[in-house]
């Protein structure tokens, strides 16, 4: 991929494609994306990061948004290489991403479990960890889900490492967990709302999900997944169903959107993308666009939310 002209955004790319992606839409697009490196893998593959946003002197208020930290769910990455692509063909025509990306940066993390994505295109379709070593077994890795410091291991989730819910060695065990909440904590005077995303299931769920106790901004964040739920509605009548995450879905500790939340990052939402479960994690290729169109929907809604807040 030495360039994004026909790049295939309507099919699921290997790990390789997605990585040279990366680079050829930041070279074309300057002024608007920069990548770093937050970080290896186990595997030791690159963890990179795309900054949107239109060049200022000051710093910008911020949302991070990941995608594929579980390995299977295939329609992730599939969203966050759709949303970059928005964002750097639609700034300057479209009036919500031009005033986004001017008054705020997006951070764009399109793979966050790189060595169990892989693995998904190598060896098996249906794997959902991490790929690190566990000791004194041949089970291998953790789920990133489960991993993060927020209840660890209190409840939904298992601490058996050949569980596909294995919450790890101990919170942050798995680097990739840790370079994400490093960059998370470094930014955190700027991060407003973090969004990540996952399938399927078609649920918009925000904190908690590690106790069934209401998170301090239930009402406004019920209130704001209920706006971007609607906002999705729009374009096909996909539904979607929000609620906090232990009562929507199920009690689960060591996750991302609650971890950040405790962090002090409000608007801190959790995606599951189509479909309901006829196809599952296997959503044929058809479905990316109508899938990243609607969902495109909900996230401008949310972060309309964050900047007029
Ligand atoms: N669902 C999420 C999981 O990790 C979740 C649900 C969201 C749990 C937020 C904890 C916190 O199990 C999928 N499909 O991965
Ligand atoms: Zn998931």
């Amino acid at each position: 991929q030495r360039s994004t002209v026909g790049y295939n955004y309507e099919k699921y790319n290997t790990f390789e494609n997605i990585e040279a992606w990366t680079a050829s839409i930041t070279a074309e697009n300057p002024n608007l994306v920069t990548r770093s490196q937050i970080g290896s893998s186990f595997e030791g593959r690159p963890m990179y990061l795309l900054k949107l946003g239109k060049r200022t002197d000051s710093s910008k208020p911020a949302i991070f948004v990941d995608c594929g930290i579980h390995a299977r769910e295939w329609i992730s990455p599939a969203f966050c290489q759709w949303f970059v692509k928005e964002a750097v063909t639609t700034y300057g025509s479209d009036a919500e991403m031009t005033r986004l990306l001017d008054s705020m940066d997006v951070f764009v993390l399109p793979v966050f479990n790189v060595d169990g994505y892989a693995y998904t295109w190598s060896k098996n379709r249906m794997w959902r960890k991490t790929r690190s070593r566990n000791s004194g077994t041949n089970c291998i890795g953790t789920d990133p889900n489960r991993n993060f410091n927020a209840g660890w291991c209190v409840i939904g989730a298992s601490d058996k490492p050949c569980s596909d819910t294995y919450c790890g060695s101990k919170a942050e065990s798995e680097v990739e967990v840790k370079a994400v909440a490093d960059f998370i904590r470094a930014n955190r005077s700027i991060i407003k709302a973090y969004l990540t995303v996952h399938s399927y299931s078609q649920l918009l769920l925000f904190p908690y999900s590690y106790t069934t106790a209401l998170a301090d901004h239930h009402s406004e964040l019920l209130a704001v997944a209920e706006g971007a739920a609607n906002a999705l509605a729009t374009l096909y009548g996909t539904r979607y169903t929000s609620g906090p995450g232990a009562v929507t879905i199920y009690p689960a500790a060591g996750g991302s959107d609650d971890w950040a939340y405790d962090l002090g990052v409000k608007y801190s939402f959790t995606f599951e993308l189509r479909d309901t479960g006829r196809y599952g994690f296997l959503l044929p290729e058809s479905q990316i666009r109508p899938t990243c169109q609607e969902t495109m929907l909900a996230v401008k809604y949310i972060a309309k939310h964050v900047q007029d807040n």
